[in-house]
């Protein structure tokens, strides 16, 4: 932006003229780097915000919800401009957010939403609509079974317990497959997003069923399914084709999965959040009003399209 532009940009604001001459300071709170989407999104985060001349306080919680809440403090106490959050679970974040409330400090809510009462804690959502990735996955199988006669059985890799994306995947999914009864969910389990997690949870359910009684996988994330995918190999069943292999997030791994025929298809989730945020952060301080929630657009991807899109693949 020209330096006139902001000068009454600010005014329009009720901003001073000094504050055109102050970098600002943004709080991001990330989960984490189980998955190569939140790797992805935390190289867009810190890029994006290095373009846009923002400092930026980067604070990783090892997947853990009380190290988010105490890096949330230490921005408070710090006295960060803004802070982002992407929280790994969705409750239990309503006392530090009331105390960033109290602060004056406005909160962004990327990636993923919280369950609180008081949605005045947060001032904007930006991130996926996972309900739908469930469905686009769960309208994918339908498809691909239809015309069949036998059951087809089932197993479920989850995310996160208590994530919203692991939750709303699985009730997206959930809701799309009911129009094909033949379709049944034997077994379903966490294994929190991530690749050894995945293997490991897949390696017991084919012990359980036998690899013959299951036909299709479903994975929150692609990490999940990749292990999932060694571990059905190592059984000595052809993953993609004795058993389909369905999962989200679009990970350049994923791309190369299905180029060699072993996943099926996979639901995009852009991690790309990064240039939204920092546009999102300098128009707040703009004074002006964000919308309360920003989607994300992505599509769905097939093995059949791999080898095409995976030179396009930013992620
Ligand atoms: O799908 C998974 C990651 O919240 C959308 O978290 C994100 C999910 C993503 O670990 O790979």
């Amino acid at each position: 932006m020209q330096r006139r532009h902001l000068l009454a940009a600010l005014a329009a604001a009720g901003l001073p003229a000094w504050a055109a001459d102050k970098k600002l300071v943004l709080g991001f709170s990330q989960i984490g780097a189980e998955s190569a989407w939140r790797t992805a999104n935390s190289t867009s985060i810190k890029q994006a915000a290095k373009d846009a001349g923002i400092t930026l306080k980067f604070a990783d919680a090892q997947q853990k919800q009380e190290n988010q809440i105490k890096a949330l403090r230490a921005f408070i106490a710090q006295k960060v401009d803004v802070i982002a959050l992407s929280p790994v679970v969705e409750t239990g974040w309503g006392t530090v957010l009331r105390e960033a409330k109290v602060a004056g400090i406005p909160v962004i809510l990327t990636d993923r939403l919280v369950k609180e009462a008081d949605e005045s804690l947060w001032i904007s959502f930006m991130g996926s609509d996972f309900v739908e990735e469930g469905r686009r996955a769960g309208r994918w199988l339908v498809d691909r079974v239809k015309g069949g006669k036998d059951e087809v059985r089932i197993v479920e890799l989850q995310g996160t317990v208590g994530a919203a994306p692991a939750l709303d995947r699985k009730q997206g999914f959930e809701e799309a497959i009911k129009s094909e009864p033949r379709l049944k969910i034997v077994r379903s389990q966490t294994a929190d997003f991530s690749r050894a997690k995945g293997k490991e949870v897949m390696e017991a359910f084919l012990k359980a069923e036998g690899p013959k009684r299951i036909h299709v996988l479903y994975a929150h994330n692609d990490d999940m399914a990749l292990g999932a995918i060694q571990a059905i190999e190592e059984a000595g069943a052809k993953p993609g084709q004795d058993i389909v292999v369905v999962s989200i997030d679009g990970v350049k791994a994923a791309f190369q999965a299905m180029v060699a025929g072993k996943l099926n298809v996979t639901v995009e989730c852009s991690p790309m959040l990064g240039p939204p945020l920092m546009q999102a952060v300098k128009d707040l301080k703009a004074g002006k009003t964000l919308p309360r929630r920003m989607v994300t657009e992505e599509g769905v991807f097939t093995a059949d399209v791999a080898a095409r899109e995976l030179p396009n693949r930013k992620y």
